[in-house]
């Protein structure tokens, strides 16, 4: 008796404890799934550097342009007009569609009209319609028919409104402001070496649900086991709430009956006969979650476990070693935001052709596109929020931005088995008050998400140490006869690694300091027996210009600190992979250099042209003989 009795309530505690990772119950999370009436395409704009639509010459609030006012003798003179043929293609960044815009950080207002009938919403028993944006860049204020429906300063994860009430029969208008300012208080701050390019950068989209709605779903493998929960709101007639959401997967023989109460849900089944996703076979399933007001939502996921053992990543439970690289989100060719799924299969087929099987997603949360092309293409994939640099750390409300991107990220990508690292940001230094920052998002992903891993791009400490000191009795000599410190060591201590899974450094020996064949010479000390990643190394190289190994620049400096660092990552303790910096060549406004930079971040394999530098044929011969010494893909 007793023991069945502490054995359901240690059921009902996982249960609790499961139900917490969906998240607030509340807006759906699914949009993706429920796209029915794309509204991209070319949005007429308003360019607003003085804020003259929110403010008035008395500096009293306004939302000048949210309506479509004409000059028809009522209003008086207005000097606007949204029938200009001045238009912004959406999805994309305003800086790389009008030169004008190249250098701008301010505010633009986009406008869109669409028929309410194209959108197949018809209202009927409580049927809700929704707007949804994949993201925009950065604080956009939404308006229906000149009625405010939202606002959203998260500038690269998805959100949604609900305009049931706000919309009418026929032609409908909405306006969208949004303003790219930068703010030390936000997340990302003020500064950070990518381009802020604003915009309404992602897809936007009309979706359709019922008034009781699937709005969070999630299922997972985990040991012998599938898991799954379930969570619905809204309204609808009493009771709906606590019914049952049917989650099925066919191949699998899944057909499951979550019974629903307070509106969540969870169960789990035996995992008979999956067969597990990896990179070198990315099984997806079909998986269809049935709401209780009718609500159907189909997606495609696979299923694997990861998980570490000391100083290694276990992919289903075999060592894996992580041959990746860092991405940007920038266009594959020529600069600007990359949009849409033609530019991520062009990133990710530069990746694998390299031979990759896994990505780094820096610095922020990239496309849908993009993740899930990678689950198909086999990419493990390593997620990050902009936790960069510096940020207004002791400040509550960066916290909380910081945990809303947590948020945006793992609501909108829990289903992608390919996510293997959520990453809590890159090379924030651990001063106490940063450690206390990423410390409380490292607590919020492992509370909202424990079937992954968790880490950070951290710097490591260097020990160096006066030329001839130690046991070299002054027989080393640096080759250009100067004289100063050697860099002899590398500590991995940053008391982030005490609750990270992985230990992910950056470290650009042979770029910022020191020289590359000084590499080897450099030892490594972890402080935990945990697995190590090079999250970045890399060097500046202008495609095409040659000149001797020691010549900044040129494709051989280039091969120079790639071949130092390969042949040294081979000796790191617990290597367990990398991810150089970067796939290509990507715009920062940090990089003014004329004729070499000309603002571009010149550390890409691949040039902003697509042309591949000798530092992208090196690496993809390293990583040729990693798969064949493992035999695997
Ligand atoms: C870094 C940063 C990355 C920069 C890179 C560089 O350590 O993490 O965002 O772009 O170095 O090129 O300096």
């Amino acid at each position: 008796m007793r023991s069945a009795l502490s054995s359901s309530v240690r059921w009902w505690v996982h249960a609790v404890l499961l139900v917490c990772c969906l998240g607030a119950a509340g807006q759906p999370t699914d949009m993706w799934l429920r796209r029915t009436l794309p509204l991209n395409g070319d949005w007429p704009v308003i360019v607003d550097p003085i804020d003259h639509g929110s403010v008035d010459y008395r500096s009293r609030r306004r939302d000048l342009f949210a309506a479509d006012t004409r000059d028809d003798g009522r209003y008086g003179l207005v000097e606007f007009s949204w029938d200009d043929e001045h238009t912004l293609a959406v999805p994309g960044d305003w800086n790389s569609q009008d030169e004008r815009l190249f250098f701008y950080e301010g505010a633009v207002w986009y406008r869109k009209v669409f028929e309410l009938g194209e959108s197949g919403w018809s209202g009927d028993d409580g049927e809700r319609l929704w707007l949804c944006f994949g993201g925009a860049n950065r604080l956009t204020t939404v308006w229906v028919n000149g009625e405010k429906v939202g606002e959203n300063g998260v500038g690269f994860t998805p959100f949604s409104f609900d305009v049931t009430g706000a919309v009418r029969e026929g032609e409908n208008m909405v306006v969208a402001r949004v303003d790219n300012r930068r703010a030390f208080e936000a997340v990302p701050g003020e500064i950070y070496d990518w381009w802020n390019y604003g915009g309404l950068t992602r897809d936007v989209w009309l979706a359709t649900s019922p008034g009781v709605y699937v709005s969070g779903w999630r299922l997972w493998l985990d040991g012998g086991v599938i898991r799954g929960e379930v969570a619905v709101a809204g309204d609808g007639p009493p009771g709906d709430a606590d019914a049952v959401v049917e989650v099925l997967v066919d191949e699998l023989g899944i057909a499951e009956r979550v019974e629903l109460v307070g509106g969540r849900g969870s169960f789990s089944v035996p995992a008979v006969g999956v067969e597990r996703w990896s990179p070198e076979r990315p099984r997806l399933y079909e998986v269809r979650v049935v709401g209780p007001g009718g609500d159907v939502l189909v997606d495609r996921m696979g299923f694997r476990e990861i998980e570490t053992e000391g100083g290694r990543v276990l992919l289903n439970g075999e060592p894996v070693v992580l041959r990746g690289v860092s991405i940007h989100e920038e266009a594959p060719f020529g600069g600007g935001r990359s949009v849409g799924e033609a530019d991520a299969r062009v990133l990710l087929g530069w990746a694998k052709e390299l031979g990759c099987n896994f990505v780094r997603l820096a610095h922020y949360t990239h496309n849908e596109h993009t993740v899930r092309l990678a689950e198909e293409l086999g990419l493990m994939v390593w997620a990050e929020i902009p936790v960069y640099w510096i940020l207004d750390f002791e400040n509550p409300a960066t916290l909380a931005e910081a945990k809303a991107h947590l948020d945006g990220m793992i609501d909108r990508d829990r289903n992608r088995s390919n996510i293997v690292i959520w990453s809590i940001g890159n090379e924030t230094g651990d001063a106490p008050e940063v450690t206390r920052f990423r410390r409380r998002l490292g607590e919020h992903v492992k509370r909202r998400d424990p079937t992954r891993l968790l880490s950070a791009a951290m710097f490591a400490r260097q020990v160096r140490e006066p030329w001839g000191a130690g046991g070299d009795g002054g027989a080393i000599a640096k080759r250009d006869g100067s004289a100063g410190e050697r860099l002899v060591k590398l500590v991995v201590d940053d008391p982030f690694g005490e609750i990270a899974d992985v230990l992910a450094i950056n470290s650009y020996i042979g770029w910022y300091h020191d020289r590359p064949d000084e590499i080897a010479g450099v030892g490594v000390e972890l402080a935990w027996d945990k697995p190590l990643m090079l999250s970045e190394f890399g060097a500046g190289v202008k495609q095409g210009r040659r000149g001797s190994a020691d010549e900044r620049w040129t494709e051989e400096y280039g091969l120079s600190v790639y071949g130092h660092t390969l042949r040294w990552a081979e000796s790191l303790p617990n290597f367990a992979g990398m991810s150089p910096w970067t796939l290509h060549d990507f715009r920062s406004p940090r990089r003014p250099r004329y004729g070499v930079q000309d603002w571009y971040n010149r550390k890409g394999l691949i040039s902003e042209t697509g042309e591949k530098k000798l530092v992208y044929g090196l690496l993809a011969g390293w990583y040729g003989e990693m798969i064949d010494t493992n035999n695997n893909e």
